[in-house]
Protein backbone atom coordinates (compact mmCIF):
# COMPACT_ATOMS: atom_id res chain seq x y z
CA UNK A 1 0.00 0.00 0.00
CA UNK A 2 1.35 3.48 -0.94
CA UNK A 3 0.97 6.03 2.54
CA UNK A 4 0.61 9.99 0.99
CA UNK A 5 -0.28 12.68 3.38
CA UNK A 6 -1.06 15.85 2.35
CA UNK A 7 0.65 18.01 4.30
CA UNK A 8 2.93 18.85 1.23
CA UNK A 9 2.37 22.02 -0.83
CA UNK A 10 2.16 20.71 -3.99
CA UNK A 11 1.47 24.03 -5.65
CA UNK A 12 4.72 25.49 -4.17
CA UNK A 13 6.80 22.50 -5.29
CA UNK A 14 5.11 22.51 -9.08
CA UNK A 15 5.83 26.31 -8.86
CA UNK A 16 9.27 25.63 -8.31
CA UNK A 17 9.40 23.83 -11.86
CA UNK A 18 11.65 26.15 -13.93
CA UNK A 19 10.90 26.12 -17.84
CA UNK A 20 14.48 27.48 -18.39
CA UNK A 21 16.54 24.43 -16.62
CA UNK A 22 14.51 21.66 -18.15
CA UNK A 23 14.73 23.32 -22.07
CA UNK A 24 18.79 23.82 -21.24
CA UNK A 25 18.70 20.20 -20.07
CA UNK A 26 17.08 18.85 -23.06
CA UNK A 27 18.75 20.60 -25.17
CA UNK A 28 22.55 19.88 -23.49
CA UNK A 29 21.44 15.82 -24.33
CA UNK A 30 19.75 16.48 -27.64
CA UNK A 31 23.53 17.88 -28.12
CA UNK A 32 25.28 13.94 -27.40
CA UNK A 33 24.69 11.88 -30.43
CA UNK A 34 23.00 14.76 -32.15
CA UNK A 35 21.80 13.83 -35.40
CA UNK A 36 22.03 16.25 -38.60
CA UNK A 37 18.21 16.31 -39.45
CA UNK A 38 17.73 17.33 -35.78
CA UNK A 39 17.54 13.71 -34.08
CA UNK A 40 19.84 12.15 -31.71
CA UNK A 41 21.46 8.83 -32.04
CA UNK A 42 22.80 7.96 -28.44
CA UNK A 43 22.64 4.08 -28.45
CA UNK A 44 23.13 2.15 -25.60
CA UNK A 45 26.77 2.43 -24.16
CA UNK A 46 28.40 4.44 -27.16
CA UNK A 47 30.75 7.37 -26.37
CA UNK A 48 27.69 9.50 -26.29
CA UNK A 49 25.55 7.88 -23.94
CA UNK A 50 28.48 7.62 -21.75
CA UNK A 51 28.46 11.11 -22.20
CA UNK A 52 24.97 11.83 -20.88
CA UNK A 53 25.91 9.09 -17.85
CA UNK A 54 28.98 11.57 -16.96
CA UNK A 55 26.89 14.76 -17.26
CA UNK A 56 23.79 13.05 -14.95
CA UNK A 57 26.47 12.38 -12.20
CA UNK A 58 27.68 16.06 -12.28
CA UNK A 59 24.26 17.21 -11.21
CA UNK A 60 24.29 15.86 -8.40
CA UNK A 61 26.91 18.12 -6.35
CA UNK A 62 24.18 21.05 -7.23
CA UNK A 63 21.66 19.20 -6.22
CA UNK A 64 22.80 18.14 -2.96
CA UNK A 65 22.67 14.46 -4.08
CA UNK A 66 25.07 12.12 -4.15
CA UNK A 67 25.57 9.84 -7.57
CA UNK A 68 26.21 5.98 -7.82
CA UNK A 69 25.83 3.34 -10.33
CA UNK A 70 25.10 -0.40 -10.11
CA UNK A 71 26.73 -3.30 -11.96
CA UNK A 72 24.61 -2.97 -15.16
CA UNK A 73 25.48 0.46 -15.66
CA UNK A 74 22.38 2.22 -13.83
CA UNK A 75 23.08 5.60 -13.19
CA UNK A 76 20.99 6.86 -9.62
CA UNK A 77 21.26 10.24 -7.75
CA UNK A 78 20.07 10.03 -4.09
CA UNK A 79 18.79 12.95 -2.17
CA UNK A 80 18.33 11.98 1.24
CA UNK A 81 15.60 12.01 3.36
CA UNK A 82 14.91 13.17 7.28
CA UNK A 83 14.55 9.18 7.92
CA UNK A 84 17.00 7.86 5.39
CA UNK A 85 16.79 3.67 6.46
CA UNK A 86 13.07 4.13 4.46
CA UNK A 87 12.62 3.20 1.29
CA UNK A 88 13.14 5.77 -0.96
CA UNK A 89 10.48 7.29 -3.69
CA UNK A 90 12.18 6.79 -7.31
CA UNK A 91 11.82 8.12 -10.60
CA UNK A 92 13.57 8.03 -14.13
CA UNK A 93 13.99 6.50 -16.95
CA UNK A 94 16.88 5.84 -20.00
CA UNK A 95 19.32 7.99 -21.70
CA UNK A 96 19.89 6.02 -24.67
CA UNK A 97 17.64 5.95 -27.92
CA UNK A 98 17.13 4.95 -30.96
CA UNK A 99 19.56 5.05 -34.04
CA UNK A 100 16.93 7.51 -35.32
CA UNK A 101 15.79 8.35 -32.23
CA UNK A 102 14.05 11.64 -31.09
CA UNK A 103 15.25 14.00 -28.22
CA UNK A 104 12.54 13.10 -25.77
CA UNK A 105 12.09 9.36 -25.90
CA UNK A 106 13.74 8.62 -22.31
CA UNK A 107 15.78 11.87 -22.03
CA UNK A 108 12.61 13.62 -21.09
CA UNK A 109 11.91 11.34 -17.95
CA UNK A 110 15.54 11.50 -16.72
CA UNK A 111 15.74 15.71 -17.04
CA UNK A 112 11.90 15.98 -15.47
CA UNK A 113 12.78 13.48 -12.80
CA UNK A 114 16.41 15.76 -12.09
CA UNK A 115 14.01 18.87 -12.32
CA UNK A 116 11.33 17.30 -9.67
CA UNK A 117 14.04 17.08 -7.27
CA UNK A 118 15.83 20.70 -7.52
CA UNK A 119 11.97 21.77 -7.18
CA UNK A 120 11.27 20.11 -4.51
CA UNK A 121 15.03 21.14 -2.71
CA UNK A 122 14.01 24.30 -3.70
CA UNK A 123 11.51 24.67 -0.99
CA UNK A 124 13.53 23.99 1.66
CA UNK A 125 11.37 20.51 2.52
CA UNK A 126 13.44 17.77 3.64
CA UNK A 127 11.06 15.27 3.10
CA UNK A 128 10.55 11.68 5.43
CA UNK A 129 11.92 9.37 2.65
CA UNK A 130 14.91 9.96 0.75
CA UNK A 131 14.05 10.33 -2.93
CA UNK A 132 16.14 9.00 -6.39
CA UNK A 133 16.56 9.70 -9.50
CA UNK A 134 17.74 6.69 -11.84
CA UNK A 135 18.79 6.33 -15.08
CA UNK A 136 18.30 2.87 -16.59
CA UNK A 137 20.69 0.88 -19.38
CA UNK A 138 19.79 0.28 -22.74
CA UNK A 139 16.12 0.37 -22.38
CA UNK A 140 15.67 0.62 -25.84
CA UNK A 141 17.53 -2.32 -27.48
CA UNK A 142 18.53 -1.22 -30.34
CA UNK A 143 22.19 -1.94 -30.33
CA UNK A 144 21.87 -4.89 -27.76
CA UNK A 145 18.44 -6.25 -28.23
CA UNK A 146 16.40 -7.23 -25.96
CA UNK A 147 15.55 -3.98 -24.79
CA UNK A 148 15.34 -2.80 -20.50
CA UNK A 149 18.25 -4.41 -20.09
CA UNK A 150 19.22 -2.52 -16.52
CA UNK A 151 15.66 -2.42 -15.10
CA UNK A 152 15.23 -6.31 -15.91
CA UNK A 153 18.48 -6.90 -13.97
CA UNK A 154 18.51 -4.67 -11.27
CA UNK A 155 14.73 -6.52 -10.93
CA UNK A 156 15.94 -9.46 -11.15
CA UNK A 157 13.99 -10.54 -14.16
CA UNK A 158 16.91 -11.35 -16.47
CA UNK A 159 20.63 -12.20 -15.10
CA UNK A 160 23.54 -10.12 -15.47
CA UNK A 161 25.91 -12.74 -17.20
CA UNK A 162 23.45 -13.37 -19.74
CA UNK A 163 22.87 -9.56 -20.66
CA UNK A 164 26.49 -8.59 -20.44
CA UNK A 165 27.31 -12.10 -23.39
CA UNK A 166 24.43 -10.10 -25.87
CA UNK A 167 26.41 -8.71 -28.86
CA UNK A 168 25.41 -5.73 -31.37
CA UNK A 169 25.92 -5.94 -35.28
CA UNK A 170 29.93 -5.38 -34.84
CA UNK A 171 29.85 -8.76 -32.14
CA UNK A 172 30.42 -6.42 -28.99
CA UNK A 173 29.58 -7.84 -26.23
CA UNK A 174 27.14 -5.36 -23.70
CA UNK A 175 30.06 -6.52 -21.28
CA UNK A 176 32.64 -4.97 -22.77
CA UNK A 177 30.99 -1.93 -23.79
CA UNK A 178 29.67 -1.74 -20.13
CA UNK A 179 32.89 -2.43 -18.40
CA UNK A 180 34.03 1.15 -20.39
CA UNK A 181 31.36 2.81 -19.31
CA UNK A 182 31.83 1.56 -15.43
CA UNK A 183 35.28 2.81 -15.78
CA UNK A 184 34.66 6.13 -17.04
CA UNK A 185 32.29 6.45 -13.83
CA UNK A 186 34.92 4.92 -11.38
CA UNK A 187 37.45 7.44 -12.57
CA UNK A 188 35.40 9.85 -12.15
CA UNK A 189 34.60 9.05 -8.34
CA UNK A 190 31.00 7.70 -8.35
CA UNK A 191 30.54 4.99 -6.18
CA UNK A 192 29.21 1.89 -6.82
CA UNK A 193 25.66 0.75 -5.17
CA UNK A 194 23.88 -2.96 -5.56
CA UNK A 195 21.60 -4.38 -7.26
CA UNK A 196 17.65 -4.65 -6.71
CA UNK A 197 17.41 -1.57 -3.87
CA UNK A 198 13.60 -1.78 -2.05
CA UNK A 199 11.98 1.39 -3.59
CA UNK A 200 8.87 2.67 -1.72
CA UNK A 201 7.24 3.94 -4.87
CA UNK A 202 8.42 4.35 -8.83
CA UNK A 203 7.28 6.89 -11.05
CA UNK A 204 7.98 7.34 -14.47
CA UNK A 205 7.42 10.13 -16.99
CA UNK A 206 7.57 9.60 -20.45
CA UNK A 207 6.48 10.89 -23.90
CA UNK A 208 3.37 9.14 -24.94
CA UNK A 209 4.52 8.06 -28.27
CA UNK A 210 0.97 7.80 -29.30
CA UNK A 211 -2.18 10.63 -30.48
CA UNK A 212 -4.13 9.99 -27.56
CA UNK A 213 -3.52 12.86 -25.29
CA UNK A 214 -3.09 15.60 -28.10
CA UNK A 215 -6.36 14.28 -29.44
CA UNK A 216 -7.64 14.79 -25.94
CA UNK A 217 -5.94 18.24 -25.62
CA UNK A 218 -4.69 16.97 -22.40
CA UNK A 219 -1.13 18.41 -21.21
CA UNK A 220 -0.55 14.98 -19.19
CA UNK A 221 -1.62 11.48 -18.86
CA UNK A 222 -2.02 8.94 -15.64
CA UNK A 223 -0.99 5.39 -17.14
CA UNK A 224 -2.90 2.52 -16.01
CA UNK A 225 -0.19 0.08 -17.29
CA UNK A 226 1.91 -1.20 -20.22
CA UNK A 227 1.20 -3.44 -23.08
CA UNK A 228 2.78 -6.93 -23.22
CA UNK A 229 6.09 -7.19 -25.99
CA UNK A 230 7.06 -10.27 -27.21
CA UNK A 231 10.53 -9.70 -29.45
CA UNK A 232 11.51 -13.03 -32.23
CA UNK A 233 14.25 -13.58 -34.12
CA UNK A 234 13.11 -15.44 -37.48
CA UNK A 235 16.04 -17.29 -39.55
CA UNK A 236 15.17 -18.62 -42.86
CA UNK A 237 17.43 -20.81 -44.75
CA UNK A 238 18.31 -22.07 -48.63
CA UNK A 239 21.02 -22.97 -50.72
CA UNK A 240 23.58 -20.13 -52.15
CA UNK A 241 24.01 -20.03 -56.22
CA UNK A 242 24.80 -18.61 -59.29
CA UNK A 243 21.53 -15.98 -60.39
CA UNK A 244 22.14 -16.72 -63.85
CA UNK A 245 22.60 -19.85 -64.29
CA UNK A 246 20.53 -21.85 -61.86
CA UNK A 247 16.67 -22.80 -62.81
CA UNK A 248 13.76 -22.01 -60.74
CA UNK A 249 13.36 -25.80 -59.89
CA UNK A 250 16.85 -26.26 -58.45
CA UNK A 251 16.68 -23.24 -56.41
CA UNK A 252 15.92 -22.85 -52.48
CA UNK A 253 15.79 -19.23 -51.97
CA UNK A 254 16.05 -17.97 -48.73
CA UNK A 255 14.87 -14.05 -49.84
CA UNK A 256 11.76 -15.74 -51.53
CA UNK A 257 11.14 -17.99 -48.27
CA UNK A 258 11.59 -15.40 -45.99
CA UNK A 259 8.99 -13.07 -47.69
CA UNK A 260 6.51 -15.88 -48.21
CA UNK A 261 7.01 -16.47 -44.12
CA UNK A 262 6.75 -12.93 -43.25
CA UNK A 263 3.80 -12.39 -45.54
CA UNK A 264 1.59 -15.20 -43.16
CA UNK A 265 3.33 -14.48 -40.14
CA UNK A 266 1.87 -10.89 -40.90
CA UNK A 267 -1.52 -12.30 -41.73
CA UNK A 268 -2.15 -14.55 -38.93
CA UNK A 269 -1.21 -11.25 -36.73
CA UNK A 270 -4.02 -9.07 -38.62
CA UNK A 271 -6.96 -8.55 -35.93
CA UNK A 272 -10.20 -6.95 -36.74
CA UNK A 273 -10.17 -4.85 -33.68
CA UNK A 274 -6.72 -3.37 -34.63
CA UNK A 275 -5.35 -4.38 -30.89
CA UNK A 276 -2.42 -6.42 -32.09
CA UNK A 277 0.71 -4.72 -32.94
CA UNK A 278 3.13 -6.36 -35.63
CA UNK A 279 6.31 -5.12 -36.77
CA UNK A 280 9.52 -6.31 -38.66
CA UNK A 281 11.87 -3.69 -37.94
CA UNK A 282 15.22 -5.43 -39.34
CA UNK A 283 15.39 -7.82 -42.35
CA UNK A 284 19.01 -8.74 -43.41
CA UNK A 285 19.67 -10.87 -46.21
CA UNK A 286 22.95 -12.68 -46.88
CA UNK A 287 25.66 -13.02 -49.07
CA UNK A 288 24.12 -9.62 -50.23
CA UNK A 289 25.27 -9.95 -53.61
CA UNK A 290 23.32 -8.86 -56.96
CA UNK A 291 23.90 -11.75 -58.75
CA UNK A 292 24.18 -14.66 -55.61
CA UNK A 293 21.29 -16.39 -54.57
CA UNK A 294 20.66 -15.46 -50.84
CA UNK A 295 21.61 -18.29 -48.89
CA UNK A 296 19.97 -17.20 -45.17
CA UNK A 297 17.75 -14.34 -44.46
CA UNK A 298 17.31 -13.17 -40.67
CA UNK A 299 14.63 -11.04 -39.89
CA UNK A 300 12.78 -9.44 -36.76
CA UNK A 301 9.18 -9.51 -35.07
CA UNK A 302 7.96 -7.01 -32.25
CA UNK A 303 4.77 -8.48 -31.09
CA UNK A 304 2.72 -6.06 -28.93
CA UNK A 305 -0.75 -6.79 -27.40
CA UNK A 306 -2.57 -5.87 -24.06
CA UNK A 307 -3.53 -9.47 -22.79
CA UNK A 308 -1.05 -12.00 -22.25
CA UNK A 309 -3.05 -15.13 -23.66
CA UNK A 310 -3.38 -13.17 -27.04
CA UNK A 311 0.39 -12.91 -27.05
CA UNK A 312 1.05 -16.29 -26.13
CA UNK A 313 -1.51 -17.75 -28.67
CA UNK A 314 -0.04 -15.86 -31.42
CA UNK A 315 3.46 -17.16 -29.93
CA UNK A 316 2.02 -20.62 -30.65
CA UNK A 317 0.99 -19.86 -34.43
CA UNK A 318 4.12 -18.67 -35.55
CA UNK A 319 6.33 -21.42 -33.96
CA UNK A 320 3.58 -23.56 -36.00
CA UNK A 321 4.48 -21.28 -39.25
CA UNK A 322 7.94 -21.57 -38.78
CA UNK A 323 7.91 -24.98 -38.93
CA UNK A 324 6.60 -25.54 -42.59
CA UNK A 325 9.20 -25.43 -45.64
CA UNK A 326 9.15 -21.95 -47.30
CA UNK A 327 10.07 -21.78 -50.86
CA UNK A 328 11.81 -25.03 -50.33
CA UNK A 329 13.61 -23.70 -47.03
CA UNK A 330 13.84 -24.19 -43.67
CA UNK A 331 12.77 -21.78 -41.07
CA UNK A 332 13.79 -20.92 -37.53
CA UNK A 333 11.88 -18.90 -34.66
CA UNK A 334 13.74 -17.76 -32.28
CA UNK A 335 12.14 -15.99 -28.84
CA UNK A 336 14.62 -13.09 -27.87
CA UNK A 337 12.06 -11.57 -25.11
CA UNK A 338 8.65 -11.63 -23.34
CA UNK A 339 7.50 -9.05 -21.30
CA UNK A 340 3.86 -9.54 -19.80
CA UNK A 341 1.36 -6.81 -19.87
CA UNK A 342 1.29 -4.92 -16.40
CA UNK A 343 -1.80 -2.98 -14.68
CA UNK A 344 -0.52 -0.30 -12.26
CA UNK A 345 -1.72 0.01 -8.59
CA UNK A 346 -5.00 2.10 -8.12
CA UNK A 347 -3.24 3.86 -4.88
CA UNK A 348 -0.89 5.24 -7.18
CA UNK A 349 -3.03 6.30 -10.28
CA UNK A 350 -5.29 7.63 -7.33
CA UNK A 351 -2.45 9.47 -6.45
CA UNK A 352 -1.37 11.00 -10.02
CA UNK A 353 -5.03 11.75 -10.71
CA UNK A 354 -5.67 13.78 -7.32
CA UNK A 355 -2.60 15.62 -7.54
CA UNK A 356 -2.75 16.87 -11.34
CA UNK A 357 -6.79 17.88 -10.09
CA UNK A 358 -5.49 19.86 -7.23
CA UNK A 359 -2.44 21.84 -10.08
CA UNK A 360 -5.55 22.09 -11.80
CA UNK A 361 -4.18 19.64 -14.64
CA UNK A 362 -6.55 17.66 -17.31
CA UNK A 363 -4.92 14.38 -16.84
CA UNK A 364 -6.98 11.71 -18.47
CA UNK A 365 -6.12 7.98 -18.52
CA UNK A 366 -4.76 5.88 -20.92
CA UNK A 367 -2.59 2.70 -21.65
CA UNK A 368 0.93 2.22 -22.61
CA UNK A 369 1.39 0.89 -26.40
CA UNK A 370 5.21 1.37 -25.86
CA UNK A 371 7.31 -0.49 -23.06
CA UNK A 372 9.12 0.89 -20.22
CA UNK A 373 11.57 0.04 -17.50
CA UNK A 374 8.67 0.87 -15.71
CA UNK A 375 7.47 -2.86 -16.79
CA UNK A 376 10.11 -4.35 -14.54
CA UNK A 377 9.51 -2.13 -11.82
CA UNK A 378 5.68 -2.57 -11.45
CA UNK A 379 7.24 -5.84 -10.18
CA UNK A 380 9.37 -4.63 -7.74
CA UNK A 381 7.53 -1.83 -6.04
CA UNK A 382 4.22 -0.09 -6.10
CA UNK A 383 5.02 1.84 -9.99
CA UNK A 384 2.99 4.51 -12.18
CA UNK A 385 3.60 6.47 -15.15
CA UNK A 386 2.96 10.01 -16.49
CA UNK A 387 2.68 11.44 -20.03
CA UNK A 388 3.26 13.81 -21.99
CA UNK A 389 1.72 14.68 -25.49
CA UNK A 390 3.94 14.63 -28.18
CA UNK A 391 3.28 16.31 -31.47
CA UNK A 392 1.13 13.74 -33.92
CA UNK A 393 2.03 11.30 -31.52
CA UNK A 394 5.25 10.47 -33.38
CA UNK A 395 8.09 8.89 -31.66
CA UNK A 396 11.32 6.63 -32.84
CA UNK A 397 11.31 9.56 -35.34
CA UNK A 398 14.00 12.46 -35.62
CA UNK A 399 10.71 14.90 -35.69
CA UNK A 400 9.96 13.79 -32.44
CA UNK A 401 8.39 16.80 -30.23
CA UNK A 402 7.01 18.08 -26.98
CA UNK A 403 5.64 21.62 -26.38
CA UNK A 404 7.84 22.95 -23.54
CA UNK A 405 4.62 23.79 -21.98
CA UNK A 406 3.92 20.14 -21.68
CA UNK A 407 6.94 19.27 -20.60
CA UNK A 408 6.59 21.60 -17.53
CA UNK A 409 2.91 20.61 -16.43
CA UNK A 410 4.19 16.95 -16.76
CA UNK A 411 7.45 17.75 -14.61
CA UNK A 412 4.83 19.89 -11.99
CA UNK A 413 2.84 16.53 -11.36
CA UNK A 414 5.64 14.45 -10.98
CA UNK A 415 7.75 16.45 -8.45
CA UNK A 416 4.06 16.90 -6.93
CA UNK A 417 3.46 13.16 -6.65
CA UNK A 418 6.69 12.36 -5.75
CA UNK A 419 7.03 15.08 -2.83
CA UNK A 420 3.52 13.48 -1.10
CA UNK A 421 4.67 10.18 -1.79
CA UNK A 422 7.83 10.63 0.37
CA UNK A 423 6.18 12.77 2.81
O1 LIG B 1 9.88 -0.01 -28.07
C1 LIG B 1 9.37 0.59 -27.11
O2 LIG B 1 8.21 0.41 -26.79
C2 LIG B 1 10.19 1.58 -26.33
O3 LIG B 1 9.99 2.85 -26.89
N1 LIG B 1 11.58 1.27 -26.34
MN1 LIG C 1 11.46 5.23 -24.02
MN1 LIG D 1 11.76 4.16 -27.28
Amino acid sequence: MVDITDSINVQAISEGVSSARLARDLAYLAALGARDDGGVARLALDTSDIQARRWLTEQASTLGATASVDAIGNVFLDLPGREPALAPVVTGSHLDSQPTGGRYDGALGVVAGLEALRAIRDTGVTLRRSLSLVSWTNEEGARFAPGTSGSAVFCGVRGIDETRAIRDTDGLTLGSALDECLATLEADGIARRPLGTPMHAFIELHIEQGPILEAAGAPVGVVEGIQGVSWFEVTVTGSANHAGTTPRAMRRDALEGACALATSLREIARDEADCVRFTIGKFAVSPGSVNTIPDQVTFTIDLRHPKAATLESLATSFQRLAEQSWAGCEAMLTPLSRIAPVEFPASLTALLSDTAEDLGLKAPRLMSGAFHDAIHLAGHCPTAMVFVPCRGGLSHHPNENVELNDAVSGTRLLAASLARLCA
